[in-house]
């Protein structure tokens, strides 16, 4: 098999990208690439949030997408939402090249991000270890400075 995704980020202000997905296994990993343009230099929290909902802009999207109900985590951990795909690192010019390998999130069957939304925020991701509930939740990443729903592509 392989499967081809495409998710353009879009915000409120001038942060924009355009996210890349493709697997070629139903159970292997899938290999994110992209670029987003418009950061601060440093860290941001990059997910996957569960709705493919842009009602109300990139907060419709919802929490981080969850479907075994865990706690909020690194991408190499054990103990984390299937959403969680870490931080992205912009340069100085406020550009993040996006290279990514995960093995939880798929692009098919019960663990598909098709029809969910990709946010990036304003802050880094703590990753589930700044000590306190929110951590646990969203990894205090702030803000949601730009989004886009997923979609299949050939
Ligand atoms: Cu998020
Ligand atoms: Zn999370």
């Amino acid at each position: 098999m392989s499967v081809k995704a495409v998710c353009v980020l879009k915000g409120a202000g001038e942060v924009e990208g355009t996210i890349h997905f493709s697997q070629t296994e139903a159970d292997g990993p899938v290999t994110v690439t992209g670029k987003i343009s418009g950061l601060e230099g440093g860290l941001h929290g990059f997910h996957v949030h569960e709705f493919g909902d842009a009602t109300n802009g990139c907060m419709s999207a919802g929490p981080h997408y969850n479907p075994f109900g865990k706690t909020h985590g690194a991408p190499e951990d054990e103990n984390r939402h299937a959403g969680d795909l870490g931080n992205v690192l912009a340069n100085a010019d406020g550009v993040a090249d996006i290279k990514i390998d995960d093995r939880i999130i798929s692009l098919t069957g019960v663990r598909s991000i098709i029809g969910r939304t990709i946010v990036v925020h304003a802050g880094k991701d703590d990753l589930g270890k700044g000590g306190n509930e929110e951590s646990l939740k969203t990894g205090n990443a702030g803000g949601r400075l730009a989004c886009g729903v997923v979609g299949i592509t050939k």
